[in-house]
Formats: C-alpha cells, structure tokens, sequence
C-alpha cells in the first residue's frame, strides 16, 4: 500500500513509518516539526538524543534500501496538503499529527486555541483533501480513550445501544473529556462521522489509551533511528514518567489520590495496530471506531510497580501523592471494551516486571539529559 504517515516525526510516528516501510509499504511522511518547536517553547527536551527526520530516514534508506518521502509542512496549509495528496495518491492516511499535550492546552487561552486550531482545522482539511483528490483513500485517525471521561458505566467501542421511551437505537457513546485537547479530539471525532455520512469517506478512529515504552525492533537498530522520550509536566505521560522519575532519585509525581484509572498499551503494539486498521479498510461511508488498548491500570497501580522493579534495580524511589493540578476523578468506576482489534489479530505485549526493567535500563543511560526543573506540574486546570 501506498500509505501517509503524517505526524511522522513524532512519538508514536516515526515508530510507525519505520515498521509500516519494514513490511513493504510505501511509506511517507508529513510533518511540521512543530513538536520540536514546542521542546524550545517549554525549555524541555527529548530524555533520548534525536536525529532531524532527514538523518533518520537516510539512515534508514542506508540499513534497508527502503525510502521514505518527508513532507515538512503543516496540515493547515490546505494548499500544502492538496499538493501531497495530488503527489501521493495514498491508499490510506494515517493521522497522527496534532498537538496531543491535556496540559500544554490547558496553560492558556492561547494554547487552548492553538491546540484546537491546529487539531480541528487539520482533520477539516484531511476530510475535505480525501474528499476532492483521493475519495477511496481510508483515513486512519488517532482520537483518545480519553475522549469518554470516566463514566459510571462500562465504555463500549464507539457505540452505545440504547432503549428510551420504548424506542431503540444505536448511537455514539457519550463523550465527557477532561481537557481542552481531548475536547480536539471530541471535535474531530463529529467532523469525521459528518463527513464519512455525507461524502461516503472510509475513516477508523482509533481511541488509543496511553503509550509507553519508546523502542520498537526498527527504533533499536541503530542509534540515529532512536525515538523521542517525553519525561516532563507537560508531554510526559504516566509510567515513562514514573520510570525515568526512578532513575534520577525523583520521588514518583502521582496527582491527588491516584485512583485516576486508564488504558494503556505498549508503543510497540502502537504500530500494529495501525498496520491491522490499514490491513483491513473500513468501508465506504464508515466510520469504524476501536479502543486501542491493551490494559487498564490505576496511576497508583503503575506507581507501585515501577517502585517495585526500581528497587530490585538499587534505587530508592519513593512516591508522593501531590495535590492534582487537574480537574478529574480521583476514585471512579472505569472499564472500556477492547476486543475489536484483537478479533483482527492484534497479539497484546503485557506490562510485566521485565518490560519495566527493560524500559528502565535503557533510560537510565540517559538520565543525564534530565532537566530536573521540568518534572513537578505547572500547569493547572483552575
Ligand atoms: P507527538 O507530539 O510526539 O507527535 C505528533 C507529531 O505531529 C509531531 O512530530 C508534530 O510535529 C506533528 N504535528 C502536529 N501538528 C501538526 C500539523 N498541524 N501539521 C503537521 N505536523 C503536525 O505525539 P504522539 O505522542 O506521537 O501522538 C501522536 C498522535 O497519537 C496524537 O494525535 C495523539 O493525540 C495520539 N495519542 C497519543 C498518545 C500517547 O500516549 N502518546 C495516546 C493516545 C493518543
Ligand atoms: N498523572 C499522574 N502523575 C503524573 C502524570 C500524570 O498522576 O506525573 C495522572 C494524570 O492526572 C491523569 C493520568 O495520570 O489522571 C494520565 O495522565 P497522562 O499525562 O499520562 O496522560 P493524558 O493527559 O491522559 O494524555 C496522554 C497523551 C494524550 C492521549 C492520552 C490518552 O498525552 O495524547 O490522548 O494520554 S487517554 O488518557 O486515554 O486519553
């Protein structure tokens, strides 16, 4: 297949690109470079050395023969992205590039509107480019678990059959997001069932829960292909935080009472499904929903872990329970339905004790580039 990675720079793309152009695709990339615009913005940086995308790709063509086209501009510049599509003619569209930080939206107004500009104008456009120039190209969307909240009932994929009033129907699960950028992807996710019903667009939305790990089989084989580590407030997530946190004698940062439950997947299943969404087209004028995760924890939970593994490693970790920057429920009922991808192969890599230490062993050999001042939150929700 002929497939666009836009967003291929970043935390979950690149991995991505590598391991879509690994199985033969035709694999190219779009991206801004925003994200690392946004590292000189908050004074922050990636735990792990990175390459510039022309480094890594040329590496890349060198170990495998396999060539991968950069594109470096902005989704909102239609102009731009007609041209590519024009160029491309992709068979499918995966979009991962958006400004995907709760607390980087929630720093200002201004940030709050960037985050919605970029996201919600940049899905517009790829609807509105897939429509004029490529109507029979899939489009493959990361939205976020996140989008439903934590409602008191179990979170189906997408879908909620309902019966009111002695009538039934099926419709699209309530959304109750926590954030100005999950509202993005609330946003996104009614543009794009507007559009699949109106144009006849084939779209899967994948709601992915949160990403750890860094490596993939592909990021390892040489140093110039090594993938962003996000460890600070703003674009850190849980568990890699909590990990590197470990490592440099930083106590674990878990917000307010630490019940706050999600679902989680490794990066390197990430990838796989993507490949499984490309593999298998929704079809004309669907708009597929999967939850893209493969288990649920408590941050608490995932805390204790790390301390756990971090112990036998020889460090000290302690956990602090900080009062939470965010608005959120902090003791909640949560479970979300998963079964859709793993009906189309998806084979889950669990999180164990060794994946922990896995992880751990190799952030620890960059602990030095830890910017300390960048790990307790800033940014708050009031
Ligand atoms: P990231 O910030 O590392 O990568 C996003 C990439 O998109 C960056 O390279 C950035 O430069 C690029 N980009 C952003 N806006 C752009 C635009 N308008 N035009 C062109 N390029 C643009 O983020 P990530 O962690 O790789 O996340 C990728 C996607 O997956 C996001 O949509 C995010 O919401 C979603 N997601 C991520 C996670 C996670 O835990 N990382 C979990 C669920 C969903
Ligand atoms: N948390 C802590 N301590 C920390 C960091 C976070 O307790 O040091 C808590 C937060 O309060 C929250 C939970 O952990 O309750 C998750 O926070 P996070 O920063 O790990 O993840 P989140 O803000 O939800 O966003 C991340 C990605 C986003 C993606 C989302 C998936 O940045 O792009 O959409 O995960 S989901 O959470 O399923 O919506």
């Amino acid at each position: 297949m002929n497939i666009i990675v836009a967003g291929g720079d970043g935390f979950c793309g690149w991995p991505t690109a590598l391991y879509l152009s690994k199985q033969g695709h035709k694999v190219s990339i779009i991206d801004s470079m925003v994200r690392r615009k946004i590292d000189n913005e908050l004074h922050s940086n990636s735990l792990t050395p990175i390459a510039s995308l022309q480094e890594r790709v040329n590496r890349w063509e060198e170990l495998t023969g396999n060539k991968i086209t950069i594109y470096d501009g902005d989704l909102v510049h239609y102009d731009f992205l007609k041209e590519v599509l024009k160029q491309e003619q992709p068979d499918a569209f995966v979009h991962f590039a958006e400004q995907r930080s709760a607390p980087y939206s929630m720093i200002d107004r201004e940030h709050a509107v960037y985050t919605q500009h970029n996201n919600v104008t940049g899905t517009l456009n790829v609807l509105f480019g897939i429509k004029e120039i490529v109507p029979d190209c899939h489009l493959i969307k990361l939205g976020t678990l996140g989008e439903y909240g934590t409602p008191n009932i179990p979170i189906e994929e997408g879908y909620l059959e309902i019966e009111h009033k002695g009538r039934k129907d099926v419709l699209p699960y309530p959304k109750q997001p926590n954030s100005f950028y999950h509202l993005s992807k609330v946003h996104d996710s009614h543009n794009i069932t507007f559009a699949c019903k109106i144009w006849g667009i084939r779209a899967t939305d994948l709601h992915q829960g949160i990403v750890y790990g860094l490596d993939t089989e592909e990021t390892k084989m040489d140093p110039i292909l090594t993938n962003r580590l996000d460890y600070d407030d703003v674009f850190g997530t849980a568990l890699n935080r909590f990990i590197i946190q470990s490592t440099i004698g930083h106590d674990l940062t878990v917000y307010g009472k630490g019940g706050q439950t999600r679902g989680f997947l490794n990066i390197k299943d990430t990838v796989r499904c993507i490949e499984i969404a490309a593999e298998n087209p929704a079809d004309k004028g669907e708009l597929r929903v999967f939850n893209q995760f493969t288990e649920e924890f408590s941050v608490a939970d995932l805390a204790a872990k790390v301390k756990r593994v971090a112990e036998d490693e020889g460090f000290e970790p302690q956990i602090t329970n900080l009062e939470n920057p965010r608005v959120e429920l902090e003791d909640h009922f949560y479970h979300a339905e998963n079964t859709k991808l793993k009906e189309l192969g998806l084979e889950p890599h669990l999180l164990d004790d060794e994946v922990i230490r896995e992880i751990l062993e190799t952030v620890v050999k960059h602990k030095d580039q830890v910017i300390e001042t960048n790990i307790l939150p800033k940014v708050s929700w009031k």
